[in-house]
């Protein structure tokens, strides 16, 4: 698993499932079907933290979940990024460039939606704390990102 990090990967972001995970306070861009499919087929589903751009913007930091949503039960695989910045408003039809730096934990099935929000803030404490680790950082930097 850990030989497929960092993974990087670029597109543009779709409307998503319309879940309305916005109103949780945690928006998540989508990537189309074809990024989908571009991963590597032993990629582990769960979720990730990294680093994250919009268009030209400053590079941020970010929590991915790559997989299938057990709690929806999607029936395609998806992966959705969390920004972990304030935007003044949506960027649907942007580049988002993501650089997937690190796994946290496996996706996992809840009894409410409130335990889904409080894992992803939970989620959000973790990739705060990793990307502020020096091999994290040099990443943020890479030539990747405009
Ligand atoms: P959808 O189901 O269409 O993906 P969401 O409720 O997940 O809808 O909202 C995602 C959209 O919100 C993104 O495509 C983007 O345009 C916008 N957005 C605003 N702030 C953020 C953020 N911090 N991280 C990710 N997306 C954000
Ligand atoms: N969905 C799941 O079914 N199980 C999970 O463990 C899970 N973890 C997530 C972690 C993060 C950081 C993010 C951004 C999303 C996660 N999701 C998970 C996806 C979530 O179901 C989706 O974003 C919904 O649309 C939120 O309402
Ligand atoms: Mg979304």
């Amino acid at each position: 698993m850990s030989s497929l990090l960092p993974l990087f990967l670029k597109g543009k972001v779709v409307k998503g499932f319309g879940r309305g995970s916005k109103d949780l306070g945690c928006p998540t861009a989508n990537y189309p079907l074809e990024v989908v499919q571009s991963l590597p087929k032993n990629l582990d589903p769960g979720v990730y933290y990294g680093w994250a751009q919009v268009d030209s913007q400053p590079v941020y930091k970010m929590v991915a979940n790559i997989g299938w949503c057990p709690f929806y039960q999607n029936k395609q695989m998806s992966v959705e990024t969390h920004i972990m910045h304030k935007f003044e408003k949506d960027f649907y039809e942007s580049n988002l460039k993501i650089c997937v730096v690190g796994y946290l934990r496996p996706e996992k099935n809840f009894n409410s939606l409130d335990d889904l929000i409080d894992a992803i803030k939970q989620d959000i404490v973790n990739a705060e704390t990793r990307l502020n680790e020096n091999e994290a950082m040099k990443l943020k930097a890479d030539v990747f990102f405009d």
